[in-house]
């Protein structure tokens, strides 16, 4: 069966973006693979957060993976740091990928832009993502567009670490949605819609009420030339509406442009499909949330499962780099 690992940080709001990018696909692909969903709080500690937002962050964000679908007792759903061997195999990752590689990565150069301090591990980053994917074996990664460099850097890694140390970890594919991949910031069509968006004007956040998204959509930035045309290049907010409404009800972007002669009808119509998508995601949030005692229940068996993978993944590592077993 094919194997399938992705992770997400427990920082802020989860948005739109992260829905469409990527956790919807979670939840329509656990069915069909062996699928592991990781709340990647390690990752999170690369940048300054407040005190407690990592723990708090992991527990609503654990619920809100649910409520958008994943069930965890089809697939395996925890949080990175309780499977110790995350850490551990990212330092055999950071001892077979080059400073230069990292200096390549476009994330990091973004994020270290916006810090005052910016830590070894903001930088090493995609190294412990690297150790994250190969633990499990896997197979296919799905992930939103940002993360396809990510995904390339794993795959040299553990193609460099084969060939050096023999047969170790699985190659991993990026699997990227047609529609939805890069959803943009609203009121910055340039720049992808983000937790850290400089508007929040700019982000949906998966708890906003509709009044709040209907409200964004309508003040989203678009052009003067009223022609609702799908062309990312030339009219990236009309464009960004589009993608948005045909990833919410599953058409195609380019097609749906003919539907419209102007702009209003077409915010109003995505403010709507928005909602109807949200609703039921909120209303599954305000029930788990009322019982953080079972969330950690079912994270504990997921790391139970995920460590049993995870454990014999590292020893085959530890042994073939040549460290003495003891
Ligand atoms: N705008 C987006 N469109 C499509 N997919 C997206 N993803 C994130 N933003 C978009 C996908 O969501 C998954 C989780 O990513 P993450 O944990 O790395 O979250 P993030 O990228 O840190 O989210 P933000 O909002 O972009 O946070 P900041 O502002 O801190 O950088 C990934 O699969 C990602 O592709």
């Amino acid at each position: 069966m094919t194997r399938v690992f992705s992770g997400i940080q427990p920082t802020g709001e989860q948005h739109l973006g992260n829905f469409l990018g990527a956790t919807r696909n979670w939840a329509r692909r656990q069915h069909e693979t062996d699928a592991f969903f990781c709340v990647v709080d390690l990752h999170a500690l690369t940048i300054k957060l407040p005190d407690g937002e990592v723990r708090d962050g992991s527990l609503r964000l654990a619920q809100m993976l649910m409520a958008v679908g994943l069930d965890p007792e089809v697939c395996t759903l925890f949080v990175q740091s309780h499977v110790r061997e995350h850490a551990e195999l990212a330092w055999l990752m950071q001892c077979n990928v080059s400073f230069g590689e990292l200096s390549r990565m476009t994330q990091f150069k973004d994020k270290s832009d916006q810090h005052a301090f910016v830590s070894a591990g903001l930088f090493t980053y995609p190294a412990l993502q690297a150790a994250d994917i190969l633990l499990y074996d896997t197979n296919e990664v799905p992930v939103g567009d940002d993360q396809r460099q990510h995904i390339e850097i794993t795959r040299d890694i553990a193609d460099r670490f084969n060939s050096h140390y023999g047969e170790t970890f699985v190659l991993p594919e990026a699997v990227i949605p047609e529609t939805g991949a890069r959803v943009m910031d609203l009121q910055n069509p340039g720049n992808k819609m983000s937790k850290s968006s400089e508007s929040p004007k700019g982000t949906i956040g998966l708890l906003d009420d509709p009044k709040q998204i209907e409200k964004k959509i309508k003040s989203a930035v678009t052009d003067t030339d009223g022609e609702v045309r799908f062309d990312f290049a030339q009219k990236p907010g009309v464009s960004n509406l589009l993608s948005i409404l045909g990833a919410a009800t599953d058409r195609d972007p380019a097609s749906l442009a003919v539907d419209y002669a102007q702009y209003g009808p077409l915010k109003a119509d995505t403010a709507a499909a928005v909602i109807e998508l949200i609703e039921p995601i909120q209303a599954r949030y305000r029930e788990l949330e009322s019982d953080p005692a079972e969330t950690a229940r079912l994270l504990a068996m997921g790391a139970d499962k995920a460590r049993e993978i995870a454990a014999a993944t590292m020893d085959r590592a530890r042994t073939n780099v040549g460290l003495l077993i003891d």
